[in-house]
Order: C-alpha cells, then structure tokens, then sequence
C-alpha cells in the first residue's frame, strides 16, 4: 500500500498542538460559515492583543515609560496607569481596517470608540478591562484583561450605544479573561463550556490546555478584600464571621479579580466584592468585569449574584455602570445570599411587629 492510501492519524501530541484558538472556536460552532469565520477572526484579533500585552508586561521593568501613572484621572476617577492606555489602545489597534468590530467600549474611555470603516459590516460590540488589576503592574504581579462580545443592535448613530443599555449579560455572545501571570493564558466561552489555553512562546499561538472546565459546587476558598469589613452591610459581615468560625475555608486575594477568579475557577469557592454603606453598588464595572466573568462561571457551572439578583440578569442603568459582585461554586454563592435574606427577613419581622403594636 502506498503512503497516499494510509489513513493519517496524527500523534496525539502533535494533534494537541495544532488546536488554536481560531481552530476551537469552529470546532466549538460546528460550522464554518460567516458568523463562525466572524467569531474565530475576532478571538485571534483579542490573542493578538494579549501576546502584545503580554510582551510590554514582561519586560515593563525594561522598558521606558511602560510603569507608573500617567498623571491624568479616568471616567472613574481613578489615576491612570501608562499600562492601562497602552493596553486600551493595543485592542483599538488590532480592530482597525477588521471589518470585524465596529463599535469598542472599555472603562478607560467615558465613550465608546466607533471604528467606522468597520460598521457596515462589523456587527459587533466589543467590552473590555484593557488592563485589570493595574495596581499590580509596578510590582510585577500578575494582572489580566477581561472581555465580551456582543451583537451590536442598530446603527447606534447617535453614539450613545443605548442598546447596551437595554440588555442584560445574557446578550452576550462570549466572554473571556486573559490571565498574565507566570504563563499567559487566555479562556473563553462561546456559551459552550469554558476553556482554556496557554501561550505557548516558542510558537507565539494559545494552544488549548483545558477544555470543558467545571466549577466544583463548593470550595475552600473564600477571596475578598477585608479589609472593608466595617464598611459592608451587616449580612456580609456575618458571612465572615461564620467563615472564620468554621473549619475548612481558607482566605486569598490578590489584588486583580481575573487571578482570584482564575483560581477559583480551578479549585472553587467564592469571590466577592459585594457594595459598602457608602458605595451600594460596589466597585466593580458591571459591563467590563462582572457580566462577563459572570456569562464565564455559569458556563463552568457555577454562579454570580448581586446578592439578590443573577449578575446576568441585571441591565445597566449607565455604560459604566457598577454593581456588587459574588461569584463562584452554586453552593458558596447560595451560602453567601442566604445571609442576606436571613437579614432582610429579620427587618421585615421586625417592622410587621412594629405594625401590630400601631393601634389602628
Ligand atoms: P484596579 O484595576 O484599579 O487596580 O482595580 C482592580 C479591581 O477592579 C479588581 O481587579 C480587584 O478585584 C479589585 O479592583 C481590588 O480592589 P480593592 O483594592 O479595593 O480590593
């Protein structure tokens, strides 16, 4: 028999090193038609802004003007970080002259960035966190950026993007994180299952390295910032006194949301960063980092809640818009949201007691 007329079956570390991230995402959407090629074209354009990102990460330290602040404030009002531009224009750039994308919105910009050469074709919405974490950057410990795909709807020719303003997270298409830590690595979903790969250097490619990754329903972990304990309602502060008061939770926090939710994610257990007496709505974006993360962790399998409201479920009042964030394995979630409620039913006795003493 000649070497034409054998089958080919490839050795299965070869087979392994050939899927890349466009490559999955057709095998994901069994197809190959426009809308697929669409989606597998813009998830290698958002890993061709994470190997550039990556790149200036890594040698930040070396090179001039990549670490520290910029002087100037964002729409947050929160100090700049030369990072947090560089990166947010890395994902304008590698959208230019796409035909892919034709409207970009981030927390670095009040507005969203239209890119209208792209619009009559480019149907779609990208949101992004160009640079998560930021305040790790100067002392080299790992950041992430976080993203989401959406349809855009209409011509938005007014430019107030008011149809994201009338959808909820379950409008997204897919979503993702790429995690810059010791390997860079990027995971998405497409709304089947999530999955994970890892810049493999020598190639310059993502190759997959875990697919179908499932959250346990529990875990050890619990990841908040505690520092803001006599700044939370009452119910999160019990939740942490029964944490501390029971065995087999273990606290971590570093400091940049796609690294804890990285690791739980992984491992399991519960994020949070839930709204303080001050700030009820919390800090973080609801657009650029909750609704994603949570499209992500419901697709492994677990849950994210504002804590009493599916994240997915919320619509944002504003583009930046904000909202309360706890997020992991269904159980730790449940646990955290049954505090709340136990709360919310003690005020509601008490008040109907204080009625029936009200003489009528
Ligand atoms: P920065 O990007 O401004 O550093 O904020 C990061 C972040 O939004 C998120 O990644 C972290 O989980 C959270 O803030 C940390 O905030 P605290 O410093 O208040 O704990």
């Amino acid at each position: 028999m000649s070497n034409v007329d054998q089958p080919f079956i490839p050795e299965p570390a070869l087979d392994r090193d050939c899927m890349t991230l466009s490559r999955h995402v057709l095998q994901q959407l069994h197809s190959f038609g426009a809308e697929a090629q669409d989606l597998s074209a813009i998830m290698n354009r958002i890993a061709l802004a994470a190997k550039l990102i990556a790149r200036r990460l890594t040698r930040a330290g070396l090179v001039a003007g990549a670490l520290g602040f910029t002087g100037e404030m964002n729409v947050q009002g929160e100090s700049v970080k030369k990072m947090d531009v560089y990166a947010n224009d890395v994902f304008i750039s590698v959208f230019k002259q796409s035909g892919l994308v034709c409207r970009l919105a981030s927390e670095e910009m009040q507005k969203p960035y239209y890119i209208p050469e792209n619009c009559p074709i480019g149907r779609y919405t990208l949101l992004y966190d160009p640079i998560d974490g930021s305040s790790n950057v100067d002392i080299n410990i790992n950041v992430g950026s976080i993203f989401a795909i959406r349809q855009q709807e209409g011509l938005d020719e007014d430019g107030t993007a008011s149809d994201l303003l009338q959808n909820n997270g379950r409008n997204q298409i897919a979503a993702g994180y790429v995690l810059y830590g010791p390997s860079t690595m990027l995971v998405y979903s497409l709304g089947t299952g999530v999955h994970a790969f890892t810049l493999d250097p020598s190639l310059g490619e993502f190759i997959l390295s875990s697919e179908n990754i499932r959250l346990p329903d529990h875990g050890s972990i619990y990841s908040v910032n505690e520092g803001n304990f006599w700044q939370w309602e009452e119910p999160l502060r019990d939740y942490i006194r029964y944490v501390h008061r029971h065995e087999g939770y273990t606290a971590r926090y570093g400091g940049a949301l796609v690294g804890d939710i990285h690791r739980i994610l992984f491992q399991g257990g519960v994020f949070l960063y839930p709204g303080t007496v001050k700030k009820p709505e919390g800090k973080l974006r609801l657009l650029y980092e909750s609704a994603p993360l949570a499209y992500l962790i419901e697709q492994a399998g677990g849950r994210a809640s504002t804590g009493t409201q599916e994240i997915l479920d919320v619509v944002p009042e504003a583009l930046h818009a904000r909202s309360p964030l706890i997020i992991g394995s269904k159980d730790d979630v449940a646990l955290v949201e049954s505090f709340i409620q136990d709360r919310a039913r003690a005020v509601e006795e008490r008040a109907a007691r204080e009625r029936s003493r009200i003489p009528q």
